[in-house]
Parts: structure tokens; sequence; C-alpha cells
């Protein structure tokens, strides 16, 4: 067995998650490209599968209901960020999601004692990278300087560090492009891979034509991964991560992921 296989999990162990179930109109979701609508029952299939795959990784999962006003509003990735020391509401970048932060404002607020509101600028938490050192924060077309800095600000006073870096380009979000496998290990684009942002991680890079698996979800002891990346779950199979492949060619059309469906973090007092 690869040695880094049994690396520390101090970011990517959680006992809590809140997901939505998607609204009607996600089928006309977000997108920057269009390769056609997503069927809307196979969005709930997919997310179906992703709900539960996530309770089999022990996960207790707050299941909202649809906003049926907001297509995008299943990626609750997005509107806000959670840690086990608490809650930060975000400022999504995209005019259509701005107010998914409102929405979700109360539950967040009955969960966490401390929630700090995003004071100004744009930041999606699809840009934010959590990695145990520090959160890593991309600058893209829905996270603007004003809203990074700021949200450094908001880190800081829940004790974090960040570091603020560019998003690739014509990628939507910094986590469109890399996800965290371990600790120390992050999977990612062979550009992310290059561009020096990852110095002093290890780095797997996703095999040609599978830049789309970089979003993966390491939760507990098992890496979700998109079903359509034969090539990636193979290589992290060979390095002996246990992959659980998930359905992600619905998602996939209005550019969303595996990581952009929950919010996750760890609750002491849930155990
Ligand atoms: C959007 O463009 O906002 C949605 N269609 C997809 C959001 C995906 N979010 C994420 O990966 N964090």
């Amino acid at each position: 067995m690869c040695p880094w296989t049994s690396a520390k999990l101090e970011v990517l162990r959680f006992n809590r998650a809140i997901v939505r179930q998607p609204a009607r109109l996600v089928v006309g979701g977000l997108r920057a490209h269009d390769r056609g609508d997503p069927d809307y029952d196979g969005i709930r299939a997919e997310h179906d599968a992703y709900v539960a795959a996530l309770r089999s990784t022990g996960v207790a999962v707050t299941e909202l209901t649809a906003l049926e006003d907001f297509p995008d509003s299943m990626f609750v990735e997005d509107p806000a960020l959670v840690f086990p020391e608490g809650a930060i509401l975000l400022r999504p970048g995209a005019p259509s999601r701005a107010a998914e932060a409102i929405e979700i404002a109360p539950l967040l607020r009955g969960l966490f004692e401390m929630v700090i509101d995003l004071p100004v600028g744009f930041a999606d938490g699809g840009d934010v990278l959590v990695t145990p050192r520090e959160v890593v924060i991309g600058l893209s077309a829905r996270t603007d300087h004003p809203g990074a800095q700021a949200l450094a600000t908001c880190l800081a006073q829940l004790g974090r560090q960040s570091r603020i870096v560019e998003a690739p380009e014509k990628t939507l979000h910094l986590k469109t492009a890399c996800s965290m496998l371990d600790d120390e290990t992050v999977l990612c684009t062979p550009g992310l891979a290059a561009s020096g942002i990852f110095k002093g991680f290890r780095r797997i890079v996703t095999p040609e034509r599978e830049e789309a698996a970089a979003n993966a979800l390491r939760v507990n002891d098992v890496v979700l991964a998109g079903a359509g990346f034969p090539r990636t779950i193979e290589r992290l199979g060979s390095l002996g991560y246990a992959v659980m492949p998930l359905e992600t060619s619905e998602i996939g059309k209005i550019d969303a992921g595996l990581s952009c469906m929950s919010l996750r973090w760890w609750d002491a007092a849930s155990g």
C-alpha cells in the first residue's frame, strides 16, 4: 500500500453536512458553455446518490428543501463556509445567486455560535480550499479582490490563516481544478500542478481529458469521484485510496462537481 494513504485527515474528517434538494429550475442553471440543459430527474438521481454516499461515510446530513426561485441553490457550497469554530456567510458573485446566503443564514445562525458576514466584495465557497496549514482563496469571475481580502479577515477571526491566489483561467472556481485527497495531497489539473500554488503539497495530476475529475471530494475514509473519469478512478485506486464513483454527468452540464453539493464540517458536540 502506498504510504500516503495513511496520511492525516485533519481537514477531511466530517460528521455533519448540509445539502439542499434541487429546484425544478435547476435545468436552467448557470453555465459557461451550453452543452444542453440537464435533465431534472437525472439531477435528482445524482443528488440522491450523493446524499446516500455522504451518509455511508458516517456523516449526519441535514437535507434542506428546494428553493424554487433559485436555479443553482442546490450548490450550497457557494453561499457559505463552515468550520468547527464557526461559519461565514459569503456574497456569491453571480447576481442570480446573491440571495442564497440570506436563505441559508437562519440555519447557520442556529447551528454555529459564531457566524460572520462577509462585509464587502464577492466570494463563492467554490473558490475556497481548506488545507491544514491555511485556507487558499482563489480569485475568479465569482470571487473578486475586495471579497477575497475581506474573507481573509473573516477567516482570521476564526483563527485561520489564508492565502489569495489566482484561480486558473476559464474555470468556474478554484476547486473546479483541485481538491484535497488528504492533509498533504492535492488532486489537481496539470495547469494548477505546475502553477506553484501547491508547492509543498504532494500533487496527483488528473489524466488528459479528465480535468473535471479534479473536483473530487474526500470525506472521512472515502474519495467520492466522478464516475465519468475512469482513468482518475484507476489512478487513485492504484495509490490506495478507497474511491466511490458517483455519476455527475447531469450536474456537470451546469459546471458543477462533487464538492459544491454540500457544506461539511466536524461538530465536536456530535462526537
Ligand atoms: C454556478 O454556475 O454557480 C452553478 N451552475 C454551478 C456551481 C458549482 N459550484 C461549485 O462548484 N462550488
